[in-house]
């Protein structure tokens, strides 16, 4: 199937309240930055990557799309979805300006339009595709309840309702207050209202440094903690290893890292324990791919970060056998022809052809924004 057009988007969808935080960033709307790879036999595939929707910084993705890989991809075979990533991460000059961040995210869009073209024209979902569901069943984790920015009896009011009538059993907090004790008092009403048996992790988004960190996860060892996600700046390796030796909460983070090697690095210093790489972030399929079986040679849990909200993850972590459960965030479920379904704290199977990262009319018609 030949690549015969090459379209990119930005979408601003608007998040399901004014805006929320966490300790280092505040939004009001989810960025879906992506593209429409169109085949000559009219197929078309879809892929995008998570953004906090700020204007200028979408273009300069959708700019890479359109000006550096387009011409790299028409005429090509959709199909050879391994030669073409390869084409377009190493092409020399564009290499020499990415790598990482702006060209890694754009090129993460167009991986996963490929592969949606690819599962469509094969009749299928990607999770069959790519060798079936091998977990018995999928947990979703809820992340949606426990935003920084929510008061602490309304942290405590969506913790039960999550657990109590919508059956989820496992919880994730942010924290990265200025006064740790905050963030302990916070968690302690959560714990104390779901009990024991309800999972609770918390997520620092890099915000504290490591005697910060050292301090709260002394204090916090009674409330059980799953997980400390992004305990300190992305890239420290050195930092994180110190805390998992310092500590038995145990550590996750990957949402910031853009390729295979940074994951090696933390898992061969024993500093990550449930590794969390995310498809929109890591330049595509492939390269999650690599991430995912290298943790799972270290048997190691792999708990992707959803910056696609799910869309193209539920895919990823059926199949995988190092993933049994995925976060769940509602923020653009309802833009996609076939929108993720969580049910019982517990995702449901797509089963339409493709990678479920199929915007619908409407959203376009809604939420789509200039791309100069
Ligand atoms: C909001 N999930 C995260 C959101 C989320 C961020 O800024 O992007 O909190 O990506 O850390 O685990
Ligand atoms: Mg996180």
């Amino acid at each position: 199937m030949k690549i015969v057009s090459v379209e990119p988007f930005i979408l601003h969808v608007p998040l399901n309240r004014s805006s929320i935080s966490d300790s280092s960033h505040t939004i009001t709307h989810w960025g879906v930055v992506g593209v429409r790879l169109t085949g000559d036999d009219g197929t078309a595939g879809y892929g995008f990557t998570g953004t906090h929707a700020h204007l200028a910084s979408d273009r300069l993705i959708t700019a890479c799309i359109r000006d550096c890989y387009a011409e790299l991809l028409v005429g090509e075979d959709a199909l050879d979805i391994t030669r073409l990533w390869r084409k377009l991460a190493r092409f020399p000059a564009i290499q020499w300006v990415g790598r990482a961040g702006i060209t890694q995210l754009a090129l993460a869009a167009v991986d996963i339009a490929l592969w949606d073209l690819k599962a469509k024209a094969a009749g299928m979902p990607l999770w069959k595709l790519l060798g079936g569901a091998t977990s018995p069943e999928l947990e979703a984790y809820n992340t949606d309840i426990g935003w920084l920015s929510i008061p602490v009896d309304q942290l405590v009011a969506g913790s039960l309702k999550a657990v109590e009538v919508d059956g989820y059993r496992r919880l994730k907090l942010k924290v990265g207050s200025d006064n740790i004790m905050t963030d302990l008092e916070r968690i302690a009403k959560v714990r104390d209202a779901v009990g024991p048996a309800v999972t609770i992790a918390v997520d620092g988004n890099g915000k504290w440094d490591l005697p910060t960190c050292l301090r709260f996860c002394e204090r916090a060892t009674p409330l059980d903690l799953f997980w400390f996600e992004e305990p300190l700046w992305y890239d420290d390796i050195a930092g994180h290893a110190a805390l998992a030796r310092a500590t038995s909460i145990p550590i996750a983070l990957g949402e910031q890292l853009y390729h295979a090697d940074g994951f090696a690095g933390f898992m061969d210093a024993g500093a990550v324990h449930y590794v969390q790489p995310d498809v929109t972030r890591l330049g595509g399929v492939s390269e999650y791919v690599t991430v995912a079986e290298a943790a799972h040679a270290r048997r190691l849990p792999v708990v992707p970060h959803v910056g696609d909200m799910g869309q193209i993850h539920v895919h990823l972590a059926a199949w995988h056998p190092a993933t049994t459960m995925l976060e769940f965030i509602p923020w653009i479920m309802d833009c996609f022809v076939e929108p993720i379904v969580v049910e019982g704290g517990t995702y449901a199977l797509p089963q339409m052809p493709g990678a479920s990262s199929t915007p619908t009319e409407e959203a376009f018609a809604q939420f789509a924004r200039p791309l100069a």
